[in-house]
């Protein structure tokens, strides 16, 4: 009989593929229903067409771990946890699946000596392949001595890691481009990691960031071997590329012109826009709305809950403008000769509604719907009215 080398190929390529299958069943603890409806949420996330979740599966089944090395500088650690205190069942074991994370300060049971040798190790290893994957701001004043781990400056030890990294990936919105600590004065000189290397990095903003958007970012260069396209600020595009307003559960409240004016209020408490209370979705681009956190369904993001998105994805928005100013309407911008939402004199004026309602794509009859609501909700005194003069 001829043996069918094709034929035992496969056999063998399957039954290689069954072990791989059931192994991965068994380190992250979940049924294969469970597993492929993980892969195929993570691919839709990274908006790859349908059928591409047999890619992702295959690719994190596989043996073939990326090592990442993990550098914290000035931060609150909040990506960290954000990561693994996800309450999805798995997310903290996929993402220890899906990379191998070799160096990780606040993870590590090393201290000291050790985790300088760790580090050193690591880098080693894995000279030219590692992922580098940086968490927080690095300052650069007095050549960066406000910052220093082991006697080195955030600025060497980054530069030291870069060098001999595949990637490098910039976490939460203090590595990409300052965040908190760069916020005015910035008495540190706080920098992204882009800014401190002279050259892009993937970004993952936010503070602290979507875990799904960095799993996500990992799972894309398992499957493809590379890292995915990103914008001008190198934010991967399948999770920063819709404002958020534009997904936002309230946006019909904007387009109408309903719009909470104080917290706690009638409007806040029905749920109205949070455009004059400062929320910054009209200016910010991240996927918060449709992605949500925490695993705990529905309105589970910022503006779920009641407050204003502050920007914190967007460079010169979160941590730069104040909490209750208002946005830019970056896509509907209004043409000069509209009057603004609130006139100086601290008057909320009905034509000025009107006209955000109607840029904003509101239907014939929004306005006088508008001016029907505003009527009956905002119609409060002065002193009310007083309290967003400043939101201009
Ligand atoms: Fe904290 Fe990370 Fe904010 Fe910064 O997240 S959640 S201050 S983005 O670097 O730890
Ligand atoms: Fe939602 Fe904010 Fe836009 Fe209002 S302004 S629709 S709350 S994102
Ligand atoms: Fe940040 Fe706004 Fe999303 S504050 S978490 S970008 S809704």
């Amino acid at each position: 009989m001829r043996f069918d080398l094709r034929k035992g190929g496969q056999d063998m390529s399957e039954a290689i593929f069954d072990l791989e299958r059931q192994a991965v069943e068994k380190r992250l603890d979940m049924s294969r229903r469970e597993f492929l409806q993980f892969c195929a949420a993570l691919a839709a996330t990274m908006g790859l067409p349908a059928g591409a979740e047999a890619a992702v599966a295959k690719a994190v089944e596989s043996a073939r771990r990326p090592s990442v090395i993990w550098l914290h500088f000035s931060e609150c650690t909040g990506c960290s946890e954000s990561l693994l205190r996800a309450e999805h069942p798995t997310i903290e074991k996929l993402i220890l699946d899906v990379i191998s994370l070799d160096y990780h300060e606040t993870l590590m049971a090393a201290a000291g000596r050790q985790a300088e040798e760790a580090r050193k190790a690591a880098m080693k290893a894995s000279k030219g392949k590692y992922i580098l994957v940086v968490e927080g701001a690095i300052p650069v004043k007095d050549n960066g001595i406000y910052c220093k781990i082991g006697g080195h400056t955030a600025i060497d030890l980054v530069k030291e890691a870069a060098a001999d990294a595949a990637a490098v990936i910039a976490i939460g919105s203090c590595a990409s481009w300052g965040g908190m600590p760069s916020t005015d004065p910035n008495p540190t000189l706080a920098q992204g990691v882009a800014d401190v290397l002279g050259r892009p990095v993937v970004t993952i903003p936010g503070c602290p960031p979507n875990p799904y958007n960095f799993l996500a970012t990992a799972v894309h260069f398992l499957t493809f071997g590379k890292l995915p396209e990103v914008d001008g600020l190198g934010r991967p595009k399948f999770a920063y590329s819709r404002l958020v307003h534009d997904n936002c559960e309230r946006r019909a409240h904007f387009d109408a012109g309903r719009f909470a004016l104080e917290f706690g209020d009638e409007g806040h408490r029905k749920g109205y826009c949070l455009y004059k209370l400062g929320c910054k979705g009209p200016e910010t681009y991240a996927n918060c709305p449709t992605q949500l956190f925490g695993d705990a369904g529905a309105g589970t993001w910022p503006v779920g809950c009641g407050h204003p998105c502050i920007g914190c994805t967007e460079k010169g928005v979160g941590f730069q403008k104040p909490i209750h100013m208002v946005a830019k309407l970056k896509n509907v911008e209004p043409p000069v000769s509209y009057p603004k939402v609130v006139e100086e004199q601290g008057k909320t004026s009905f034509a000025a509604m009107a006209a955000v309602a109607a840029i904003a794509g509101a239907a014939a009859g929004g306005a006088a719907m508008l001016a029907k609501n505003l009527g009956r909700e905002h119609g409060g005194g002065q002193d009310q009215r007083n309290k967003h003069d400043g939101a201009q």
